[in-house]
């Protein structure tokens, strides 16, 4: 099955056979690979040689090493298209999916001076501010903080139940808002002590960290949001034209 005299060393061709496994579906996306020993015996070669194949499809995103239980196959990311100004309830729901939320903060605060900078408003004017772990069927995807100008969406708080609740449907359906588009940023840093334990990832793994400011009709910015997407459960896409 290897070829011993390949200018490919051992291990690459160890890796684009577990690839082609992967790709036929061999083995499938959430199963458990055979273990090191297996393979080594399987392509007889040492266990250092496998190891650094497996090693390197970790390092790609190919493959998950759970502590204690072996070595799996990662689920395909969750893919956003950047070209639409849509929530995370449509976006799960666009994939069949179900969208929730853990909510850990729904209140009101006023708006510091950065702020109310961004928002276009004075220095303490009220914001609505949630912070809420979305889940895609259970699974945590993100961690959003969102501020929103709290005169757009009187008593929001008090009435909805954003664990279930979308928040563009709301303001859209009983506030009447309509929001236009929106200004993103997208940054790679890794994940702080706090978010590897809400997104159940290990500290220190990739987060894409998105700045949002979403404007309504007439220019106005109402929503500001910060999230933090984990690396290894979302990808973004865009289609790019030769303008
Ligand atoms: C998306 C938006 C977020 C918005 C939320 C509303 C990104 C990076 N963020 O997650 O800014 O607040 O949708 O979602 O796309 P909801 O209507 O499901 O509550």
């Amino acid at each position: 099955m290897l070829d011993a005299h390949s200018v490919k060393p051992l291990y690459e061709q160890i890796k684009d056979h577990i690839l082609r496994a992967i790709e036929k579906g061999v083995y499938e996306a959430g199963s458990r690979i055979p273990s090191e020993r297996a393979l080594s015996e399987k392509y007889g070669v040492n266990r250092m040689t496998v190891k650094k194949a497996l090693d390197e499809l970790v390092q790609m995103g190919y493959l998950d090493v759970r502590i204690g239980k072996g070595t799996y196959v990662s689920r395909p990311k969750i893919d956003q298209q950047l070209t639409a100004l849509t929530s995370f309830t449509e976006d799960m729901a666009k994939r069949g999916q179900s969208a929730s939320s853990r909510v850990l903060v729904a209140g009101y605060v006023p708006a510091d001076v950065q702020e109310a900078r961004i928002l276009n408003i004075d220095p303490m004017t009220p914001l609505v501010f949630l912070i809420r772990v979305r889940l895609a069927d259970d699974t945590p995807i993100a961690v959003e903080r969102t501020k929103i100008i709290a005169s757009y969406c009187h008593q929001i708080v008090e009435m909805y139940d954003f664990t279930r609740d979308s928040l563009y449907g709301v303001l859209r359906n009983v506030y009447g808002v309509h929001l236009a588009y929106a200004e993103q940023s997208i940054e790679a840093r890794r994940a702080t002590a706090e978010e590897a334990k809400l997104l159940q990832i290990e500290i220190g793994e990739p987060i894409l960290q998105i700045t949002r400011v979403t404007f309504s009709d007439g220019d106005k910015p109402i929503e500001y949001v910060r999230s933090a997407y984990c690396g290894a459960r979302y990808k973004f896409q865009a289609l790019l034209r030769n303008l």
